[in-house]
């Protein structure tokens, strides 16, 4: 019998979690041969809804779950594990300064950095989900030196997913049939949604995306600020972020790390290796092609257009400075 995957979700009892974890525990992301041990991470108050949830894993009676541990001490949760999906985060109260946002973020994911250094895994595979995304990844990651820093990932796949359905609903076709969008940079609004390079299948003959929209002030305007702002407009129609969709989009990020992406390529914030005049070890959202054995690397070689640069540079501004002022906090 294989061994069970020791898998963390962080925010456990949180909404994004909630839409995951039947998925994680049901083989969807690791494998249908896969057994699962969850170890489900929340604070101490939300322990109460967090045992509704663990009840529910349960009432799910699935054959792969091996078993449930739910905590609320990081010491338990962080222990011998193979993946850490890092969703939860100190959310943006009202009134709250951005600082005040990223020092509140930089104590949680310094912590556990600190944590995965000592009781994970060194094999350990971390997908950064709680925002700011980039910035928190490589706060764990800085605070994880005896973990290699390429094990330590961001989420940029919904905008991803959201950039290729934007594409299908204009085309007729489904998400399915566009590949190789690109996202580069933050998941924020200076994110550059990028289709220079996506290929798109139209009743089985593949174009490129730029040959069938045939719309390039649409491609370089709306479809870009449309994915940029698609989290901010679905909190506006919900009165809650994305987290059916964020769920997906970590199954997609996950599954693809683990299994490899064969003939095409998806994004994940990953830490620049200096591709593309982007600063080393700034985790970055890149395309990445991923070989069964769980490496990947960054795709390279694509020419870069001048409106792509100003784009991908914008994006590395903001990051940099993030990534400054988060440093900043630890030293104050
Ligand atoms: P919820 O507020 O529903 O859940 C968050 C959970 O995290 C809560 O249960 C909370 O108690 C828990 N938590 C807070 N601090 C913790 C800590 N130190 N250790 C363990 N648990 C802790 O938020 P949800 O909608 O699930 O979103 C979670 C995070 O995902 C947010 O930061 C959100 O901004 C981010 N998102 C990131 C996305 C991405 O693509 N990278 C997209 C979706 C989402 O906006």
């Amino acid at each position: 019998m294989t061994e069970p995957l020791r898998v963390l979700v962080t925010g456990a009892a949180g909404q994004i979690a909630y839409s995951l974890l039947y998925s994680v525990a049901k083989g969807d992301v690791f494998g249908h041969n896969q057994p699962i041990s969850l170890v489900l991470l929340d604070i101490d108050f939300m322990m109460g809804v967090l045992q509704g949830v663990v009840m529910e894993l349960r009432d799910c009676a699935l054959p792969l779950l091996h078993e449930i541990i739910p905590t609320a001490d990081k010491n338990v949760a962080f222990k011998d594990i193979d993946v850490a999906i890092l969703v939860g985060a100190m959310p943006r109260r009202e009134g709250m300064e951005r600082k005040d946002l990223l020092k509140a973020n930089v104590k949680i994911f310094r912590e556990q950095g600190e944590c995965l250094n000592t009781l994970a895994k060194k094999s350990v595979r971390v997908v950064v989900v709680g925002n700011p995304a980039n910035t928190n990844a490589y706060v764990a990651k800085t605070f994880a030196p005896t973990i290699p820093p390429e094990n330590f990932t961001c989420l940029t796949r919904l905008d991803q997913n959201r950039a290729a359905a934007q594409i299908a609903q204009r085309v007729g076709v489904t998400s399915q049939d566009v590949k190789n969008v690109i996202i580069w940079g933050n998941h924020s609004s200076t994110q550059f949604p990028d289709v220079s390079h996506a290929t798109v299948t139209v009743n089985g003959a593949k174009s490129s995306v730029k040959d069938v929209v045939k719309n390039d002030s649409w491609l370089q305007g709306d479809f870009i600020s449309t994915v940029q702002k698609r989290g901010a407009a679905v909190i506006a129609a919900r009165k809650l972020s994305s987290a059916m969709s964020a769920a997906k989009a970590i199954c997609d990020h996950l599954r693809d790390w683990w299994t490899g992406t064969a003939d095409h390529w998806v994004s994940m914030g990953v830490p620049s290796d200096g591709s593309y005049g982007i600063e080393k070890g700034l985790i970055y959202s890149f395309p990445v092609a991923i070989k069964p054995d769980h490496s990947y690397s960054i795709v390279q070689g694509l020419p870069i257009s001048d409106f792509a640069r100003e784009k991908m540079d914008a994006t590395q501004r903001e990051l940099v400075e993030e990534k400054n002022d988060a440093m900043q906090t630890v030293q104050d």
